[in-house]
């Protein structure tokens, strides 16, 4: 009835909202694109569709009385996309970079891929994620822990926050995004961090956090492991598709 309506506070809700993109980058079939569809849209598809050039998806979130929309930018990791890695890369405030868990090539390509986006967008917060971890479980104890020291230096010389993940198990996916979020804000992250040999790995605390200012960090960082030497044992897990 026209005039029963309760008096409502007159100021409209005006919610602020900030764009951030996020760039993800690393070698083919690493799980660049399961992962942000699985952020998006919460679906996993086992088959493997090749990414062409660029893929992009939008997902907003609420922080407080703020909207965040996170622009994911999915860059194709086969060589002959390269020349597309400014669209990933200029304009990020993040970076996740993957390899996978069960390849250790990947794992040192990821050097190659921190130096060509560090050429492009040095003050991004760079985020390393090593994927399928729900196969990596399953691989021998001392593949486990080679890989994971091997990540630890590369972590340091990176600056970045390690996180393992499983896409197709649902493991560390939102926590990714919550790390880069608040890398990127300043803000404290209350999220226990799991660093024992074996289990997902979640370390953030200690790294990302510097003013990455272009003059404070080596024009070219050094890493010194190699994890190509990193061989994975003949298990089951070898084979990830
Ligand atoms: N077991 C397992 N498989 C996964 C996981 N994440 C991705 N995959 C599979 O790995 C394959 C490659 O995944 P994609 O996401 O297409 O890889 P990509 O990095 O986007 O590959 P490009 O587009 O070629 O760069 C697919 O068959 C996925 O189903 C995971 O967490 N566990
Ligand atoms: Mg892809």
């Amino acid at each position: 009835m026209p005039g029963s309506e309760p008096k409502r506070n007159l100021v409209p809700d005006v919610k602020n909202q900030v764009e951030i993109q996020v760039g993800l980058v690393g070698d083919a079939q690493v799980g660049k694109t399961s992962l942000m569809v699985k952020y998006v849209q919460n679906i996993f598809d086992e088959e493997y569709t090749q990414t062409l050039g660029v893929n992009f998806l939008k997902r907003k979130i609420n922080l407080r009385s703020t909207d965040i929309v996170f622009s994911l930018m999915d860059l194709g990791g086969q060589r002959e996309f390269i020349n597309m890695l400014p669209l990933a890369s200029v304009g990020s405030s993040a970076i996740i970079f993957l390899f996978d868990l069960t390849r250790p090539e990947t794992l040192d390509s990821v050097k190659e891929w921190y130096r060509q986006v560090y050429g492009l967008n040095n003050l991004a917060i760079p985020i390393l994620v090593g994927t399928k971890y729900d196969l990596f479980i399953d691989m021998d104890k001392e593949y486990q822990k080679q890989i994971s020291h091997t990540v630890l230096e590369y972590a340091q010389v990176m600056n970045a926050p390690i996180v393992f993940s499983s896409t197709a198990k649902s493991i560390n996916i939102q926590k990714i995004f919550k790390i880069a979020l608040s890398k990127i804000f300043n803000l404290t992250l209350t999220i226990p961090e799991i660093t024992r040999t074996g289990d997902p790995l979640l370390i953030y605390r200690k790294f990302g956090n510097q003013n990455r200012n272009p003059t404070n960090v080596s024009a070219s960082p050094v890493f010194s492991s190699q994890s190509s030497s990193i061989s994975p044992p003949k298990s089951k897990g070898t084979t990830a598709s």
